[in-house]
């Protein structure tokens, strides 16, 4: 689920499903038995990544109705793989896509060539020798990112069976941004996160972020952002300094940089760090007596040193291009067709998911995060493997 090689990962994971298919499908691998998983659980994640002023008409209908069809029996994971289907609402309440995304031989009486900048749309045609940009969107699309949700929302549960807490605010939309010295959200204030129009945690900064949102959607217009996810509780020794392809920086990153949009990744002040001198640029160390524990006075590394969690808050943040779909500003291209300049065709679409876009981001910090946990803790259950990580904990140096 995170590692290079997957054969050497403890816990994977694998989607399916197109935009406007039938529906999404996720298998998860390598879960312990006994953890407790409902459909609503995970529904109720699901349904905060559809949060967000400025997403386009699709979010209203889709219902990301969800089945655990494997891997969970009576409210407890088996230790099988979990498969979990969601249907896409769109499929069902029309047959407008029955005729297009039909798996039966066929052709689309439609070809999308007017390909579109930003998008996978061109470099996916020329890789897989497509002539109609569908073929390659329909899978690009974040739809996606609802079964990565799913999955995130299980290893959530198992995070939480060792006192992890993975929450995110939006701290950039277009140009209006949180003021540098703004208060963090706690887990427990989660929830006025998620009632915030774009998921911003200061009242101010969240209204100029809808003014922002307003405006772009005035001129048919997309925009970016930038999301910070906090990880609360996470314990030390995730992650390792002995393998390029085992530090938990870059396992997170890469998770992070997945998420479709996604042009950024930076783990503490990363960028702002890299201005500084040496004898301002470090978390410093302290001895709690106290808790008995080592206490770092700052998050300027996000909680991991040399590709290992410290213990301290793990701070990730994610920078989102601006959507490449656009309505009135078109962009200019190709038709892939004819070879002759055009702008590139309009699609139904969303002025921003940056507020949802965090919603993933917490999801793909989450499956690292457990994938890591279980490679250290193990156990074939939830108790072997909390009973593992409780060890480790009360045994540390
Ligand atoms: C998306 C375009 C929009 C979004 C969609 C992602 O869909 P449509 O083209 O059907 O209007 O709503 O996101 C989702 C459906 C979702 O659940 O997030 C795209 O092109 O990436």
């Amino acid at each position: 689920m995170s590692s290079g090689d997957s054969l050497d990962s403890m816990l994977r994971y694998l989607t399916a499903g197109e935009s406007h298919g039938q529906a999404l499908v996720v298998v998860m691998e390598g879960l312990p038995a006994g953890l407790p998983i409902t459909v609503e659980q995970i529904q109720a994640e699901m349904a905060r990544r559809r949060l967000g002023y400025g997403r386009g008409p699709r979010q209203r209908f889709e219902a990301d109705e969800l089945t655990l069809i494997a891997g969970v029996r009576h409210g407890r994971t088996l230790g099988s793989p979990v498969a979990i289907e969601i249907k896409n609402s769109e499929w069902f309440r029309s047959d407008k896509w029955h005729e297009e995304m039909s798996p039966a031989p066929g052709a689309t009486k439609a070809p999308l060539t007017q390909v579109r900048p930003g998008h996978a749309d061109l470099a996916g045609m020329q890789k897989y020798g497509f002539t109609d940009a569908r073929d390659v969107l329909e899978r690009a699309s974040a739809r996606e990112t609802a079964a990565r949700v799913a999955a995130g929302a299980v290893a959530k549960v198992l995070l939480s069976t060792i006192g992890v807490q993975i929450i995110s605010h939006v701290i950039q939309m277009g140009a209006a941004r949180v003021p540098e010295d703004a208060t963090r959200p706690t887990p427990e204030q989660l929830d006025r996160v998620d009632e915030n129009q774009v998921r911003c945690f200061d009242i101010d900064a969240s209204e100029a972020m809808v003014a922002e949102i307003k405006a772009a959607a005035k001129d048919g217009d997309s925009l970016g952002g930038v999301v910070e996810v906090l990880g609360f509780g996470v314990p030390v020794g995730l992650g390792s300094h002995v393998h390029w392809d085992r530090k938990l920086d870059a396992l997170v990153a890469q998770a992070v940089m997945s998420i479709q949009a996604v042009k950024g990744v930076e783990i503490g002040d990363g960028f702002e760090v890299a201005g500084r001198r040496g004898s301002v640029a470090h978390d410093p160390i302290s001895w709690d007596a106290e808790a008995g524990e080592y206490r770092r006075g700052s998050t300027l590394a996000g909680g991991t040193e040399g590709g290992i969690s410290t213990g301290e808050l793990l701070v990730v943040r994610a920078a989102m291009k601006p959507l490449a779909t656009l309505n009135v500003p078109t962009l200019e291209t190709v038709d892939t067709a004819t070879k002759e300049s055009t702008v590139s065709f309009k699609e139904r679409t969303d002025v921003t998911a940056v507020p949802a876009m965090g919603v993933v981001a917490e999801t793909m910090v989450a499956l690292v995060l457990a994938a890591e946990a279980q490679r250290k803790f193990g156990g074939d259950s939830v108790d072997e493997f909390v009973r593992n990580a409780d060890a480790f904990a009360a045994t540390l140096p």
